[in-house]
């Protein structure tokens, strides 16, 4: 036998550096163990949901190569431009989603009415509701999109989910989340456990954890609003404005802008950055005079993240959370980031208008 001693074994090198790999399903696994009375559907619903992005990146990172880009000359709900890939994308979670027996039944912000679990399946405790692609004005460009999440547990007991089992206040949340298509694809949920953000690798096609306890870091870096649209506001929130930028003099050098127009991207730079997005009621639109963004499929998943990150969500007189919806596609105005800005902007709006 030779006495030499092994190439390798003497080697200091290493092809791969000793990373802890820890992916989604043994993360959300992990949460479920403080939970004993848990019965792993909360667990193996976000494993769906995760999948459903998987699908969905999968298809906006071949967005020019596959027929999925531009419009399909229809309106939604809410009478918006429906995208081809809106329409890839809700279709991907419906039919991921509905025959698992985890749901009562979902809701999208692409469809009219709540999305019955189809005869034959079971039923199941939760109801999903979610934004399947936000950010569709930006899909034609190759700009981060995103899809948003939130799942409430039924309240009707048995039986295809009713109405009431949707129309449940953000503080009522089980789990939200969202997935950012961006130069990767990155998937960021809470239980209420704090927030974890986890990276897919395509090569593996897995999401691994990269953002473990996301908290908004202080002091804010950036704030985000369409200021096109500065001439439509109310008062306070021009004055707000001001403020955030430095012009008043009493925020020391003012902060600096940034926006996408896809919320999953401006909301997950501020997150990360430290900063305030804020969508606010505007005079441009008549028939929308609560904002553009929907309370259930936008601003009450990314309230309840904010909040789980130390952060903080208003409609600018009061925490998002608390609103109890009274329909399925309502609109808000929306601010959220970190805590004293969004508390700086109430008390802009509750002053001035
Ligand atoms: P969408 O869900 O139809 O994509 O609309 C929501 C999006 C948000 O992602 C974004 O913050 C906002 O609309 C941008 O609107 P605007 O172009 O008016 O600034
Ligand atoms: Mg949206």
């Amino acid at each position: 036998m030779s006495t030499q001693p092994s190439r390798i074994a003497n080697a200091s090198y290493q092809a791969f550096p000793p990373i802890q790999v820890t992916t989604i399903e043994a993360h959300i696994l992990d949460q479920q163990r403080s939970h004993p009375e848990a019965t792993g559907v909360l667990t193996s619903l976000l494993y769906d949901i995760a999948l459903s992005a998987k699908i969905i990146a999968h298809a906006t990172t071949r967005a020019g190569l596959i027929d999925v880009l531009g419009k399909t000359g229809l309106e939604n709900v809410q009478g918006e431009q429906v995208a081809r890939l809106d329409v890839l994308a809700n279709e991907t979670l419906i039919r991921v989603n509905s025959p698992t027996g985890r749901l009562a039944g979902m809701a999208s912000e692409e469809n009219a009415d709540i999305i019955p679990i189809p005869e034959g399946y079971r039923t199941g405790p939760y109801v999903l509701l979610f934004d399947p692609l936000d950010g569709s004005s930006n899909t034609d460009y190759t700009i981060s999109i995103g899809t948003i999440f939130g799942i409430y547990r039924r309240i009707s007991k048995t039986g295809p989910g009713q109405i009431e089992d949707f129309l449940q206040p953000g503080r009522s949340l089980v789990a939200a989340g969202y997935v950012i298509y961006g130069n990767s694809t990155v998937f960021v949920y809470s239980t209420g456990q704090g927030v974890h953000g986890f990276t897919l690798d395509p090569g593996v096609g897995e999401f691994l954890l990269s953002h473990p306890n996301i908290r908004i870091p202080d002091p804010a870096r950036f704030y985000s609003v369409n200021q096109g649209y500065e001439r439509y506001w109310s008062s306070g929130v021009r004055q707000f404005t001001d403020y955030v930028q430095g012009k008043t003099g009493e925020f020391n050098g003012g902060l600096s802008m940034r926006y996408v127009g896809s919320l999953v991207a401006d909301f997950h730079r501020n997150l990360l950055a430290g900063g305030i997005f804020y969508y606010p009621a505007d005079s441009k639109d008549p028939d929308k005079p609560h904002g553009k963004l929907r309370l259930l499929y936008e601003c009450a998943p990314m309230a309840y993240i904010a909040g789980q990150a130390g952060g903080y969500a208003s409609d600018g007189k009061g925490p998002i959370l608390d609103i109890v919806p009274t329909s399925l596609h309502q609109r808000t105005p929306f601010f959220v980031g970190n805590r004293c800005l969004v508390e700086t902007a109430e008390a802009y709006i509750k002053r001035y208008g």
